[in-house]
């Protein structure tokens, strides 16, 4: 024989004319003891009531949106008549707020069947919006499970009403991070994840796979964005007599078919800052307890290709002259967009260059290129008026867009070796210094 038992809404404390905000049970399904069976909201809270015990749902006399109050019938459950007593046992504490108040229990009998109605305060889990999970509005269980999982629920995105965030939203959440962790190196934590669109419906599209550099490079520039907190520093350097001298000797690399960009002497002016600020020079170990500072000054180049952004190694720049330099910049900057570099090529930088300023712009913010600590990003050398001596003279002036890892490098030495690099730019002959 089965008994037919009607559960009706507990004591609520203060609370009436709570709205029904959720109704996680279906008729048919069969449920267990303190599963969730709707979830109510007042102005201060919102509270699961649980099943006092299992059973299948027969009947739902509410729906979202309903307001309740204490006695008001919620569900008919259908259970075992030898287990139905036995399982009407006060439910275990929830880690959440509580409003424990007593059980009461009526019985009506009904011909072939027990009705029993049941009012169960004891495991009314009232989850106050105050817990580590910020404003929130999400039920006790959907908390419960956020908990359980280390989820947090401020990055999930709420799909139920006036933007509340029920199971299902925790579910998704979970499946779109376990999907990201299989494509890409994210850190699993907690970030939210973009929305899927369907672009479609706002016009026509056409979907083109990335490239593989493409899908690679992504990877590596997310990784180093989440891993490294960034700031740029911005510096002008005056390099108005460094291009009157690389005009001059451009006829003469061009007989040792070498062509002499601005670049190479960027390079030669970043090894002297180096060497003058060594923290720039290195990487954080894995643990994050020690600089690793470098003797060598291996420059890694971003190199625009077809397929996407490399970042060849020029090795041992110190040591090597500007012609040298230019010779070996083409020849890499060649192989990389005939996407013959291998990887060992683009190992072991200990500082990079982003160069922009053969295409234009004023400035941007560089990415720093892990384990790197520092990245210089240059952008399109402009005349600027610059005042000197009284008057406002034309002088060629180079942006400068200096990225560091600020765990490794403080903002006053930023800018000291932004400085330093202006400088040695400005007046080339620092070099031999
Ligand atoms: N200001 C003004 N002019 C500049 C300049 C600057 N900062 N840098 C280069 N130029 C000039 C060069 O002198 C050259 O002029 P001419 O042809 O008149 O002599 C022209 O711009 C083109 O230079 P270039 O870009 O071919 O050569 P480069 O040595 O400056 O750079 C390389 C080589 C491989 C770095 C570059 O071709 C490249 O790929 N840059 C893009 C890097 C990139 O994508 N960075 C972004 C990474 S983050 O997404």
């Amino acid at each position: 024989m089965s008994n037919l038992k009607e559960v009706r809404v507990p004591d609520l404390g203060n609370v009436s004319g709570a709205a029904i905000i959720e109704i996680p049970i279906k008729v048919g399904e069969s449920i267990q003891a303190e599963q969730a069976l709707i979830t109510l909201e007042s102005d201060k809270a919102s509270m699961d009531i649980p099943a006092p015990f299992a059973g299948k749902v027969k009947e739902i006399k509410v729906k979202v949106g309903d307001k309740v109050s204490k006695g008001d019938f919620i569900v008919l459950l259908e259970t075992e008549a030898d287990t139905a007593v036995a399982e009407e046992k006060p439910a275990a504490k929830k880690e959440t707020t509580e409003t424990a108040a007593a059980n009461v229990q009526q019985e009506t009998a009904k011909p072939a069947e027990t009705i029993t109605t049941v009012v169960n305060t004891e495991d009314t889990a009232v989850s106050s919006e105050d817990d580590d999970q910020g404003d929130v509005h999400a039920g006790p269980g959907v908390r419960r499970l956020a908990r359980e999982f280390g989820l947090n629920l401020n990055l999930i995105t709420g799909t139920g009403q006036k933007g509340r965030v029920v199971k299902e939203d925790l579910q998704n959440f979970v499946k779109s991070r376990l999907n990201q962790t299989g494509q890409s190196s994210g850190t699993g934590a907690g970030l939210p994840s973009a929305p899927q669109i369907d672009f479609s419906q706002f016009g026509e599209t056409e979907n083109k796979p990335l490239s593989r550099i493409k899908k690679l490079s992504a990877q590596y520039l997310h990784r180093n964005w989440l891993l490294v907190p960034h700031v740029t520093q911005f510096n002008e350097a005056d390099i108005t007599e460094l291009e009157a001298f690389r005009k001059a000797q451009a006829a003469f690399a061009a007989k040792q078919n070498v062509k002499l960009t601005p670049l190479v002497f960027i390079m030669k002016a970043v090894v002297t800052a180096l060497k003058e600020f060594p923290a720039f020079n290195a990487s954080l170990s894995a643990d994050g307890e020690q600089l690793i500072l470098k003797k060598y000054f291996h420059i890694g180049i971003a190199v625009d290709t077809p397929e996407g952004l490399v970042v060849p190694v020029i090795r041992d720049v110190d040591k090597k002259s500007l012609l040298e330099l230019a010779k070996e910049l083409a020849e890499v900057s060649n192989k990389a967009r005939l996407k013959q570099l291998s990887s060992a090529d683009m190992q072991g930088s200990s500082f990079t260059i982003s160069s922009l300023g053969g295409i234009g712009g004023t400035a941007f913010t560089p990415i720093v290129n892990l384990p790197d600590v520092a990245i210089l990003g240059v952008s399109k050398a402009q005349f600027k008026p610059q005042y000197q001596d009284g008057e406002f003279i034309p002088r060629l002036m180079l942006p400068l867009c200096l990225s560091y890892d600020h765990r490794v490098i403080d903002g006053a030495e930023g800018a000291r070796f932004s400085v330093f690099l202006a400088d040695c730019l400005s007046d080339i002959r620092r070099w031999l210094l």
